[in-house]
């Protein structure tokens, strides 16, 4: 068995979790946060037998968009004036997926 970790855009998230859920895919949702752009995204986990990740990933594929998101995180400083916001495009992903080897799945 293997654990699928993906991270999305929280824009994306309703559809890609209906999608898989149809798919009879197992998942859950966790908030999180970005460590870069600082704001929110979600986090899936979802166990899969090796045979179904092609069609996990062929989902996730499917619904994750990748979008160019402006922001004014960083900050440039010029001596004797004050921290002025400096627009910074960023393109974010349709997914970032981390495939982990899960040693033992237990249900009680
Ligand atoms: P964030 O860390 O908020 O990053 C959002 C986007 O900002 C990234 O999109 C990337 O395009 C850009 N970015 C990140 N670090 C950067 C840097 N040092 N300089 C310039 N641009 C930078 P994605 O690569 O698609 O990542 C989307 C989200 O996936 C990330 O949100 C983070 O939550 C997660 N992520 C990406 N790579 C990861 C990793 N190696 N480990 C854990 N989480 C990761």
């Amino acid at each position: 068995m293997k654990l699928i970790v993906a991270i999305v855009q929280d824009q994306d998230a309703v559809s890609l979790i209906d999608d898989l859920t149809k798919g009879n895919h197992g998942v859950t949702k966790l908030a999180s946060t970005g460590g870069f752009l600082k704001s929110g995204n979600t986090t899936l986990l979802i166990g899969v037998e090796e045979e179904e990740i092609d069609d996990v990933i062929d989902i996730i594929d499917r619904n994750c968009k990748t979008r160019e998101i402006t922001t004014s995180l960083l900050n440039v400083t010029i001596p004797g004036e004050t921290y002025i916001p400096y627009p910074l495009e960023v393109k974010v992903g349709g997914a970032t997926l981390f495939i982990l080897d899960v040693e033992k799945h237990i249900k009680i």
